[in-house]
């Protein structure tokens, strides 16, 4: 059986602000960007929460809920400071230390023999050590897999950590909501509840044969994940799936040709941090995103090597049809295939 902790820092980016800036302790505090500039909130404190402030919403909109709301601006030099010192602590008890964001890693301590080998010791220990030496907190999931893990850290959220053992995985499943599995969003739930399913425990009960009938291969992975089966490894070596630049407009692009002529300096951008992939990736889609001014948004995507300005303006022509209505964010990225990984070498010789 292996030992995964899954750490999650709380409300990351004001945590680093509160602790630099001790005055906002207790305060509804957010950081993001300027509402009159139609900036977007990264996150918000527990304090701004309570008031309905939520991250990817419009500042503008925050403000309206909470008036008092002290908006600041995002420091990223800090946060990633922060970043680098959790997984300093981190690497004092395993290799095994897969990243997924700033702020959230799992860590296989399956080999760590700190703490008596306890995997629930060893989060709290790191736990202390990150609230002592890094100045703000974190709560840890702890369980037999990376989906278990994941889940568990939101159980005791903000500082605090919860134990999944493989003799309470049947229990803590039967509850627990199907949409707490990943890549089940709103659609795929819509879907399961139709079937009757609304938790991990139904789904998992389910006939797996009619599921992956329903739902492909994309079933049987939900079916296993339901029943708290989840083998994926934790890789410690990140490997990029996409790149992608974008940009929000301080007014609305109102019309097609608007858009286009934002193209160049986006794929130029593009080109720049495309600058930096190793040899072992291999673009194999370019795609392109729109997020018009009531909100909703569209990608469109096609196979390509490299993107060209000609074949952008095809993605941009095919998304603007789809909304027909002013733009207020404009994307564009490509895909990659990673050739480090066992799946692209196969690629080369057509499976
Ligand atoms: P999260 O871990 O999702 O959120 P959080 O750490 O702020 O709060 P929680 O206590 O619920 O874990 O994201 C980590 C950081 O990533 C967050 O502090 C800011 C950034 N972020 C964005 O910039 N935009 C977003 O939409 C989200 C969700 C996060
Ligand atoms: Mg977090």
């Amino acid at each position: 059986v292996r030992k995964i902790i899954h750490i999650d820092a709380d409300c990351f980016y004001a945590a680093v602000e509160v602790r630099d800036n001790p005055k906002l302790k207790g305060l509804p505090i957010a950081v993001g960007g300027n509402a009159e500039r139609r900036g977007v909130i990264a996150t918000a404190s527990y304090e701004a929460r309570k008031f309905g402030v939520r991250s990817a919403m419009a500042s503008a909109t925050a403000m309206r809920r909470c008036p008092e709301l002290i908006l600041i601006p995002g420091r990223m030099s800090a946060y990633r400071e922060a970043s680098w010192a959790m997984h300093a602590i981190f690497t004092d008890y395993t290799d095994l230390i897969e990243p997924l964001s700033l702020d959230e890693a799992f860590l296989d301590v399956s080999d760590c023999t700190r703490c008596k080998g306890s995997a629930t010791l060893i989060a709290r220990e790191i736990r202390r050590r990150i609230s002592k030496t890094i100045g703000i907190t974190v709560s840890a999931g702890i369980a037999p897999n990376k989906f278990l893990a994941k889940v568990a850290s939101d159980w005791n959220k903000p500082d605090g950590q919860f134990v999944i053992t493989p003799d309470g995985i049947d229990a803590f499943l039967v509850n627990l909501p199907v949409n707490k599995i990943w890549g089940v969003g709103k659609v795929t739930a819509t879907r399961l509840e139709k079937l009757g399913i609304k938790t991990c425990g139904d789904a998992g009960q389910y006939d797996l044969f009619q599921f992956v009938q329903q739902f492909g291969s994309f079933g049987e992975h939900i079916h296993k994940l339901a029943c708290g089966i989840d083998d994926r490894p934790v890789v410690s070596q990140w490997r990029r799936k996409s790149i992608s630049v974008e940009n929000t407009y301080p007014e609305d692009l109102s019309d097609l040709p608007r858009c286009l002529d934002k193209l160049p300096k986006l794929i130029e951008s593009l080109d720049r941090r495309m600058e930096s992939l190793d040899q072992d990736y291999q673009i194999n889609h370019s795609f392109l995103k729109m997020k018009f001014n009531d909100f909703s948004q569209t990608t469109v995507e096609r196979q390509h090597c490299n993107p060209t300005l000609e074949d952008l303006t095809m993605l941009c022509e095919q998304a603007w049809q789809r909304g027909q209505i002013p733009v207020r964010l404009l994307g564009v990225g490509v895909r990659l295939n990673d050739l480090t990984e066992n799946g692209g070498q196969m690629d080369l010789f057509g499976k």
